[in-house]
Formats: structure tokens, C-alpha cells, sequence
């Protein structure tokens, strides 16, 4: 078995372990975000980028999907996506000669951190059948050898297509062209990872899976809840919104296992008194949940909202909109009735007190906006909890009004757009229907793999081409040994990336690596210089215009490398105009205009500074396109995380200074980590129940029925002000922990917030 990257706990001997941070960003925030890139760029490179990162006329932050404000700084970017910035725009490229000093073996033994820092690709490679290195080969050949393993499957299903979510809008559509005119719907996606318990949720109960609310609801809004979400490291730029949100008033409360720096204070670096004063005060009230008690707690304050309005009739429920736009309100009553106090209190951790408060502040407020992230979808019963949450909103009517709505915070910048492009596994019939009509064929329909399905067809021999469009899938995906052996039984793995990773390394018989463009790139073709699009959790869409030269000359757009496969794989005769989408994206965007509703004027609308809101029915009209025609209240059973004893919940969650799977250094500023990651944060009183002490070195197992135990060795206990019960550990190293079958009901989704596990020391006291 390969070894794992960064996690024998002997590879970080200057690991220190400091205080944990209340506040976020201010000073240090803008030195660490300077750093990296004044030493690898210079001074004037330097400049260019980040005087563009979100500006209406430069590139979209590659760093997550918060929006952009209508009113730009001059500035606008934070600490972290100055990391991703620099982190793609370094000069430094990996040498021909390293293909054949490193071997596959070799690599093996390398962490993601040092991958990563290599430099960028810039040649496609290849490693034939049996071969332990890569070696350089042209474009043409990569392209044919593609071609002729994909033409020689038996079934265009034996592939799957992977998308990471950085992939541009008009890249996502001409990719999953190809995949469908090629004859699969095997589009498996980091979505299925991340956001999927949302589509789920939101899709059935409002009818589209994405966020009701405009950036400008921030300024509208009485109360905002922010839930399993850390903003200081994961969008960090929503900090300014709930700062100006703060003082038009509105209250803030916080629902986490763990008090984040993020959460608490903020020091604005674009202020004066963000940078010399004490910052911004932002949660009001902070609730320290147990892991995956959001379900409960949800209920338990729609439970007191039923009640305050049994107390005093037609003061609590809007029950005009109730009447008109929703169903289900009796059965969710006699449903909440049979609520056991006790259980919710097991549940969530929290007194009965706290849950009241919850409740006066939602009753008290007008407007609600509700905004949540990993730690609610990565459960096991996220899709029931995210019901829960629309239920809450609906009973007040807090949606599709200003200052009020329900926010699902994305991931990777362009992840929502992807999936609007149709890169999804289960599309509808009416865009394969509108797809086939523009042009001239008939896609298939049969629903494709998602991530973990992905795998387990692996398992069984049913993939033999393995095709990624960016990311990491077997760092990113779950039960990191069983996906890479999965991986290995393929027959050709394809990556198509700007810097080396895990996935590289472990390969199918056969691997390619074909390297691209960046988003800071100038992307030149035969009309000019091209820019793509991208659309941010709110649903604007904006363009991204690459600003610096490509980092070294013969690297292709992800444009140009669908367009040239499209080409070998199914030959120069097929109604599909692959030639005039490499040689003007505005070619691309007149067909997504004819396919995808709410692009009519696509070419037009994102040329406009700042771009175009795509239309949102529950947002715009409290137009509910779910089967009913209504916004449905949901009755969902409480089941709640039964704890044996001497086992903690372990959730995985990222570091300040690492991009999912890719780790910028070694740090978590804000929790007080120095030089390693082998630490596992557990609460005081756990520590002492489990007669563990500070500093002890662990293995970390997790418990399958019917499975042998999964481990990561050699762990250092950090005392953490974590929920009791609950302990927290890095991912992408985690994810060995996590069983292919711990899965979300109906969205199957990882469960990467609840893996219970045991600690059993390993040696005595080290430091
Ligand atoms: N700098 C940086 N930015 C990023 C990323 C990155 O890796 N680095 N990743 C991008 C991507 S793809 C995504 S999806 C987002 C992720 O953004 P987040 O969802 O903020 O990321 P996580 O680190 O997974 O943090 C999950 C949070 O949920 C909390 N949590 C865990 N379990 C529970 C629970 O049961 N209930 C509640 N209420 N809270 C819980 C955790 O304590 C933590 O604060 O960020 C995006 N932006
Ligand atoms: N245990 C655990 N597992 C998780 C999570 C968790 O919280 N816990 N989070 C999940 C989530 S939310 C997500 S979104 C997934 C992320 O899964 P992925 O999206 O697959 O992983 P990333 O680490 O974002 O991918 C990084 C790689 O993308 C490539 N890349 C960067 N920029 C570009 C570009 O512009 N073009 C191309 N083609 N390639 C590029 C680089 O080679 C880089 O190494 O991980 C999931 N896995
Ligand atoms: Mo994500």
C-alpha cells in the first residue's frame, strides 16, 4: 500500500502549538497576503495581479465563490486569495529533466505540499502501461492517445469525465458537450462532494438549488445565521459584508463546533480602524453545537416559533405567504409537537436556554438570511437538515424579499456555474432536449456516476478511463486507500491541471498530464485575446480576463484542450463546430445563449461592467418551480449522532493557509498551528475523560460495521475549545478515515463533519 502524503507525524519535527485566535484579518492578515507574493513574483508582477483580482475589467479570484460588491475597493481581495494568486501565477515551472529524475515511485513520498511546489506544468506528459516515469510527448500524440482508448471502450460509460470546480463557464460547456456527444452522462464533480445536499434540499423544496438572496441582502437584514461555515479562512471577503451589515444593525449569530477567529471580531485591512483599532464585534450570539446537531436544533427553534404563535395568533407566522406559496405547514405542526426536548438537547449540546434566544432573536427579526457551508452538507443527514432550514425560513416568510433568504456559501469559485453549464451526472430532460436541438444529436439520458459512485464503478472494473478537468479527485474523495487503489485499476488516467498533485502520482495503467492555462493567464487565440466567465454564489456571472503572459509558451486554454479532443476523439465530421470555439469564446457563448435560460443575451450581458444576475424564481417572484408549484414544507425524523462510549466525532476541515487539497504552508494561523499538521483538536474535558494528556501522540481510528478499522497514525492531541464530544483533524490527510459507504442519504455526499473515532496513544509525551 502507498504511503500517505504529510501525515506520519515524524515529518513535522518544528510543529508548535500556540493560542487560538477571536479575531480575523487586519494586519498580519495583509502582511502573510503580501509575502509570497512580493518574494516568488517581484514587485511589478505583483502589482498587475493584484490590482486585478475582481476588478470588473480583470480576473475572477480563483479562491472561493463569494460575490463581488456592485462598489469595488481598489483592493478587492483578501489574505487568502492573494495565496491562490500567487500560488498559480509563480514563475517557477517544473524542468523537462524532473520526469525522469522522479519516478512514480518516487513521488509516492511526496506531500501535496511539495507537489505543489514544484512549479507549474508546462508539457503535456505521458506515462506509458508498465512505465514508472513520465515522459514528455506532443499535443498531438496526448490528444490521439485519448482518442483511441476512449473509441476503443466498449462503452462510452466505461469513462467518466471529472470536474473540479475552477473550470470557466464556457469551458464546463463545451466539456460536457463533448462527454455527451462522445455518449455519456459520466460527469461526476467536486460538487458531489460539497454543495450537493443543497441541490438536493433547495431543488425539491424551492425549486432551484442555489441561493435566494442579492450581495445587496447583506445590507437589508435584520439577523444573519451563519451556520458550519468558517468565513476568516474559507471567504474571507464575506467578513466585510457582515461588517457593513453590522452597521446597518443587523444582529449575527453563529452555530459551530468551533469558535473561529472569523466569527468573533474583524479587523477590516481596507480601514483605517481595521488596521490600527479593535475591529468590528460580529456574532451576538454563538451557539457551540456538537457535530451534526443542526437538524435538532433547527427544529427545536421551529418548534418555539409554532408555539410563540400558538401564544399570540397572527403575530409570528406570515401566514399570507404561508397560504399562498407553501404546503405542508399542518403536518410540520403535528410533526414539531412530538419534539423531545431531550433529544435535541443531546443532540446539539446545548442548554434550552441558548435555543430560546436562537428563537426570540428569529422572532424578533423582520428579515432573516440563513448562510451555511460544509459543516451542514457533509453529514449524513445534511439533505434532512437543509429541509429543516427552508422550513424555518418559510414559516416567516424570508424568502423572496429583501434582507431575507436562504445563502448556501460555495466552494470553488466557478462551481455553481458548472453545474449551470451541465456539468452534472443527472441533468434534466429539458436541457439534454435544448442541448440536442442546437446541436443535432441525441444525448443520452441514462444518469451518469457522481464522485462516490465514481469509485465503487471503478471497484467493480466498470471505468477504464479516468478524465479530470482540474482538481485532485483521490486526495479530495473519501477513504483515500480504497480510491487509490480503484484508481489504479484503471486503464488510463487523464489529468488535465496547472500544478502537480497526488492524483498525478497515482495513476491507471497508463497516465497523461496535460497541463493549462491559468485564470491570471492571457489566453491568446486566432481572434484575440479571449476572457471566460464565471458565476458566484449569488448568481451573478461575470467575465475573467487573464492579465499576465502565460508562464511558459506552448501551454493550452482548457478551451483548447476540449476542442482538440472533441476533435481526435470523434473525428473533423460531426455537426459541432469544435474549430470556431477554440478561435472565439463568443462562439461558445452564442450557443449558451440558445441552451441555457437566462443567457439570452450572454455575449451582450457580460460585456457590462460587473456583468448580469441570472433570474432566481423564489428570489425574484416567489416562484416555486418544485413538482407542487409550491415551496414545500418538509417533515423530517430526527435521528440523532449516538456517541459510544469513549469515541470523539471527528470532522475534517482546512487549515488557514491550504486551497482544499493544495497546502500553501504548513500554518493555521488562526488556531495557533506552526510547521505541521498531524495535530487533532479535542475538547479539555475529552482529553481528561479519555485519560489522554496535551501533546500525546495518537492514532486516530475509525469504526465501519463489518469492515476493519481505518487509521491515521501518529496524531498530536491539541487541547482546542472545540464542542465537547467532538474533535477536529486536516483534510485531505483525513480522509483515509472516512468509509466509502459513509455517505449522505439521497445527496451522497462524504461524510466528512461526523467520522467517529477513537484515539489510542502511541508513545508517551513528545514536547
Ligand atoms: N482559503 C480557502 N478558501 C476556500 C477553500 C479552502 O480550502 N481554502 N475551499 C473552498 C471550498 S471548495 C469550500 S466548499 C468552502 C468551504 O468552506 P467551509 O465550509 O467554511 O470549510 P470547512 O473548513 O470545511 O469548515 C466547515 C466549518 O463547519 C464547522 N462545522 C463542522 N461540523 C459542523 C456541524 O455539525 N455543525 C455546524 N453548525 N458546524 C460544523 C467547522 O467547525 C468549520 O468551521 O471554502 C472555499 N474557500
Ligand atoms: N475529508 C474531506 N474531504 C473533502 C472536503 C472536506 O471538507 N473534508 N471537502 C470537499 C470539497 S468541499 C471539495 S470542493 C473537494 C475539492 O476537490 P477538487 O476540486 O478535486 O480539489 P482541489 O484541491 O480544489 O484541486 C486542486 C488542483 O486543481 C488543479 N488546478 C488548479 N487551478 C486549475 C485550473 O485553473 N485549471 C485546471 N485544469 N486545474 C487547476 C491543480 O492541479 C490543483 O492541484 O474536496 C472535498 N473533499
Ligand atoms: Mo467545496
Amino acid at each position: 500500500m502507498s504511503k500517505k502524503p504529510l501525515n506520519d507525524g515524524s515529518s513535522y519535527p518544528d510543529l508548535k502549538i500556540g493560542p487560538n485566535k477571536h479575531e480575523a484579518v487586519g494586519l498580519p492578515g495583509i502582511f502573510h497576503s503580501m509575502e509570497p507574493a512580493l518574494t516568488k513574483l517581484g514587485p511589478s508582477r505583483t502589482a498587475k495581479l493584484l490590482t486585478s483580482i475582481n476588478q470588473k475589467d480583470g480576473f475572477d479570484c480563483m479562491s472561493c465563490a463569494w460575490p463581488d460588491p456592485d462598489n469595488r475597493k481598489a483592493l478587492e481581495f483578501c489574505e487568502n486569495g492573494a495565496k491562490a494568486v500567487t500560488w498559480e501565477a509563480t514563475p517557477v515551472t517544473v524542468p523537462t529533466a524532473f520526469w525522469a529524475e522522479n519516478s512514480l515511485t518516487s513521488l509516492l513520498d511526496k506531500s501535496e505540499y511539495w507537489l505543489g511546489m514544484q512549479g507549474r506544468l508546462t508539457e503535456p506528459v505521458f506515462k506509458p502501461a508498465g512505465s514508472d516515469h513520465y515522459e514528455p510527448v506532443s499535443w498531438e500524440r496526448a490528444f490521439s492517445i485519448v482518442a483511441e482508448k476512449l473509441n476503443g471502450l466498449d462503452s462510452p460509460d466505461r469513462a467518466s469525465f471529472y470536474t473540479s470546480g475552477r473550470t470557466a463557464n464556457e469551458t464546463a460547456f463545451i466539456y460536457q458537450l463533448f462527454v455527451r456527444a462522445f455518449g455519456t452522462n459520466n460527469l461526476p464533480d467536486c460538487s458531489n462532494m460539497c454543495h450537493e445536499s443543497t441541490g438536493t434540499a433547495l431543488g425539491e423544496t424551492i425549486g432551484i438549488g442555489k441561493s435566494t438572496i442579492a450581495y445587496d441582502d447583506f445590507e437589508h437584514t435584520d439577523l444573519i445565521i451563519i451556520m458550519g461555515q468558517n468565513p476568516g479562512t474559507n471567504h474571507p471577503r464575506m467578513l466585510t459584508a457582515l461588517e457593513d451589515a453590522k452597521k446597518t444593525g443587523a444582529t449575527i449569530v453563529a452555530v459551530n463546533p468551533l469558535p473561529e477567529a472569523g466569527l468573533f471580531r474583524y479587523k477590516n485591512p481596507q480601514t483605517v480602524r481595521g488596521l490600527v483599532g479593535h475591529g468590528t464585534p460580529l456574532a451576538d450570539q454563538f451557539l457551540q453545537i456538537r457535530s451534526g446537531g443542526d437538524m435538532a436544533l433547527l427544529q427545536a427553534v421551529a418548534k418555539r416559533v409554532l408555539e410563540a404563535e400558538d401564544r399570540a395568533p397572527g403575530t409570528v407566522l406570515d401566514h399570507e405567504f404561508l397560504a399562498e406559496y407553501t404546503l405542508g405547514l399542518e403536518e410540520l405542526k403535528a410533526h414539531l409537537i412530538d419534539l423531545d426536548e431531550a433529544d435535541v438537547l443531546t443532540a446539539t449540546g446545548l442548554a434550552s436556554a441558548e435555543i430560546d434566544e436562537l428563537a426570540a432573536r428569529y422572532i424578533a427579526a423582520d428579515r432573516t438570511i440563513i448562510t451555511w457551508a460544509m459543516g451542514l452538507t457533509q453529514q449524513k443527514k445534511a439533505v434532512e437538515t437543509l429541509r429543516d432550514l427552508i422550513n424555518l425560513l418559510l414559516l416567516r416568510g424570508n424568502i423572496g424579499r429583501p434582507g431575507a433568504g436562504a445563502s448556501p456559501i460555495r466552494g470553488h469559485s466557478n462551481v455553481q456555474g458548472d453545474r449551470t453549464m451541465g456539468v452534472w451526472e443527472q441533468m434534466s430532460d429539458s436541457f439534454l432536449d435544448a442541448l440536442g436541438r442546437e446541436f443535432d444529436f441525441e444525448p443520452p439520458r441514462k444518469h451518469g456516476t457522481d464522485a462516490l459512485q465514481t469509485i465503487e464503478a471503478m471497484q467493480r472494473g466498470d471505468i477504464a478511463v479516468f478524465f479530470a478537468m482540474g482538481g485532485n479527485f483521490v486526495s479530495a474523495i473519501s477513504d483515500t486507500q480504497a480510491a487509490e487503489a480503484a484508481m489504479r485499476g484503471t486503464e488510463l488516467t487523464v489529468q488535465v491541471s496547472t500544478k502537480l498533485n497526488r492524483s498525478h502520482v497515482v495513476t491507471g495503467e497508463a497516465a497523461l498530464i496535460l497541463p493549462t492555462l491559468g485564470r491570471t493567464e492571457i489566453d491568446l487565440q486566432r481572434s484575440g485575446a479571449q476572457f471566460v466567465s464565471v458565476e458566484d454564489s449569488v448568481c451573478a456571472v461575470h467575465g475573467s480576463h487573464g492579465r499576465i503572459p502565460p508562464v511558459a509558451p506552448g501551454i493550452l486554454s482548457e478551451v483548447a484542450i476540449v476542442t482538440r479532443l472533441a476533435r481526435a476523439t470523434l473525428g473533423e465530421n460531426t455537426s459541432i463546430g469544435w474549430v470556431g470555439f477554440e478561435a472565439d469564446y463568443d462562439v461558445i457563448r452564442d450557443h449558451i445563449s440558445r441552451v441555457v435560460p437566462g443567457f439570452e443575451s450572454f455575449n451582450t450581458d457580460v460585456r457590462r461592467k460587473g456583468g448580469f444576475v441570472l433570474p432566481n424564481g423564489p428570489r425574484d417572484s416567489r416562484t416555486f418551480n418544485t413538482a407542487t408549484g409550491k415551496a414545500m414544507i418538509t417533515v423530517n425524523h430526527l435521528e440523532p449522532i449516538v456517541r459510544p462510549e469513549g469515541r470523539l466525532i471527528l470532522q475534517t476541515l482546512r487549515s488557514h493557509d491550504q486551497f482544499n487539497t493544495t497546502i500553501y504552508s504548513l500554518n493555521d494561523r488562526y488556531r495557533g498551528i506552526k510547521n505541521g499538521r498531524d495535530v487533532i483538536f479535542v475538547n479539555p474535558d475529552d482529553i481528561t475523560e479519555l485519560g489522554l494528556t496535551d501533546g500525546q501522540r495518537v492514532d486516530i481510528y475509525s469504526e465501519w460495521p463489518g469492515e476493519p478499522d481505518r487509521v491515521l497514525p501518529n496524531y498530536r492531541v491539541v487541547t482546542y475549545p472545540t464542542a465537547k464530544g467532538c474533535a477536529a483533524a486536516y483534510f485531505p490527510e483525513a480522509n483515509v478515515l472516512i468509509p466509502l459507504a459513509s455517505s449522505a442519504d439521497r445527496s451522497n455526499t462524504p461524510v466528512s463533519k461526523a467520522i467517529m473515532v477513537r484515539l489510542q496513544p502511541v508513545v508517551a509525551l513528545v514536547d
